[in-house]
């Protein structure tokens, strides 16, 4: 049993280009003994986005492939001439893909083809040393590094996304009504357990459009991951509305009214939310004899649910069921195409924050750690310029405060320095 070739789970590690170094750079021309400084900027690393697309339907491309960098900018030249951007990265993802950061909380919720995020952002170009030509400085002979890349780990978790969910024990007939109502081909047979991942078609009736998944079979205990269904059920969290389809003949020696109860248990068992999702039931087969009987036997038992006799091989009933189906679908208000949150990847963080750990002094902040990784620190003209914006932003003070002392640790941003009390 295969199942491994319908990913819907991954996590992959994404690395945007690093920026391209700024150069250092004086112009030497003819007769001209001291040139200006003529280094250029660096080019900025490739971003790296996310975008859903309908064109895919599983995460099996990234589970084949699950690092992927965007190429850093190239470096400034002299003349004054840039580096060129890098290219950016897009990595395509099934529309219903959850976007999580490694501790699990959801960065996005990509519903609709063509939704885009940013996921990691290219480091920018260090500025050359033509651009710190001041009045004071009119040779600078420093530049800045090219920016960090973002790097980081996420996890991608595919919710197929339907109006309908088809449920029920195995060999009920699912895949057949799917075949039915949709163009979809799903293998079917007369053994349990024939749909080994969930199957999507799309349903054309009355001008209306429907997307129908078809769950592999559920039994008994499923919720605690008996079967196949178990690793589908989160599937049917995000559909509208769920068809339990109901063999006449039962499932071995269960009857049709327990394996109704059974998948009801298993359904509020995984989750309220499931559970409370509009149901109806639809007993399948009616061209067996027999069948007639169970499906009077039913209405009379589950009062609560709309109960419809259908045959997917002679058509009966079909047509009745559907028309109840989009009416219903009309009247349950849904955050089904809510757009995702905004998203709130790039954040702008001035301040900063010194945590002492062991005899160490780490300071977090996106802008000083970007500061400090930008920086050539075996430039000693740079290091001046960095410890000058240091004082301004008040590092200085505050580390003095927290009681640090001469040959103490500094760490920003994966580089460490060693205090000093005079400059
Ligand atoms: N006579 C008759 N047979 C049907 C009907 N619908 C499905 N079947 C048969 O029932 C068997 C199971 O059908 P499937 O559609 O594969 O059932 P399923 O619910 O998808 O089963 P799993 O994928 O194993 O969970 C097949 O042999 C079908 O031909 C129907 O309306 N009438
Ligand atoms: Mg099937």
């Amino acid at each position: 049993m295969d199942i491994k070739n319908f990913v819907d789970e991954v996590k992959i590690y994404v690395k945007a280009g690093d920026g391209g170094n700024g150069c250092v750079s004086f112009r030497r021309e003819k007769y001209v003994p001291f040139g200006g400084p003529d280094g250029g900027n660096g080019g900025k690393g490739g971003d790296v986005y996310i975008e859903a697309s309908k064109e895919f339907n599983t995460l099996t491309h990234l589970a084949l492939n699950p690092h992927i960098k965007a190429e850093r900018g190239e470096h400034g030249k002299g003349s004054n001439k840039y580096g060129k951007n890098a290219k950016d990265v897009l990595i395509y993802v099934p529309c219903g893909t959850v976007v999580k950061d490694i501790k699990g909380d959801i960065i996005a919720d990509m519903l609709n083809h063509g939704e885009r995020i940013l996921i990691a952002k290219g480091g920018n170009g260090g500025r050359g040393n033509a651009m710190f030509k001041s009045s004071t400085n009119r040779a600078p002979d420093f530049a800045e590094k090219g920016e960090k890349g973002e790097e980081k780990t996420i996890c991608l978790s595919l919710r197929v996304i339907a109006d309908i969910g088809l449920v029920g024990f195995p060999n009920a007939g699912k895949s057949t009504l799917l075949s039915r109502i949709t163009k979809a081909t799903p293998k079917i047979a007369d053994y349990p357990f024939t749909t080994l991942n969930p199957n999507i078609g799309i349903c054309m009736y009355k001008g209306k459009t429907l997307i129908v998944a078809d769950i592999p079979g559920l039994i008994e205990g499923a919720s605690e991951g008996k079967g196949l269904g178990h690793e589908f059920l989160k599937h049917i969290s995000r559909t509208k509305l769920l068809i339990h389809l109901v063999d006449p003949m039962g499932y071995y020696d269960i009857t049709p009214e327990k394996s109704i109860k059974i998948i009801d248990k298993e359904l509020k068992k995984y989750s309220e939310e499931v559970y409370s999702k509009t149901k109806i039931l639809a007993i399948t087969k009616s061209d067996i004899t027999g069948s007639e009987e169970v499906y009077k036997k039913i209405k009379s038992k589950f009062k609560k649910n709309k109960v419809f006799l259908i045959s997917s091989v002679t058509g009966k009933g079909i047509n009745e069921m559907l028309d109840y189906v989009i009416s219903a679908i009309g009247k349950i208000k849904s955050d089904y195409h809510k757009p995702a949150e905004e998203n709130n990847l790039i954040k702008v963080d001035r301040g900063f924050e010194i945590v002492k750990k062991e005899g160490i002094f780490f300071v977090y902040g996106l802008e000083i750690e970007k500061m400090v990784n930008k920086t050539d620190i075996n430039n000693e003209t740079a290091m001046k310029r960095l410890f000058n914006i240091f004082k301004k932003i008040g590092l200085i003070k505050q580390l003095l405060k927290k009681g640090i002392k001469e040959g103490d640790s500094v760490v920003i941003g994966g580089t460490e320095f060693v205090w000093k009390n005079e400059f």
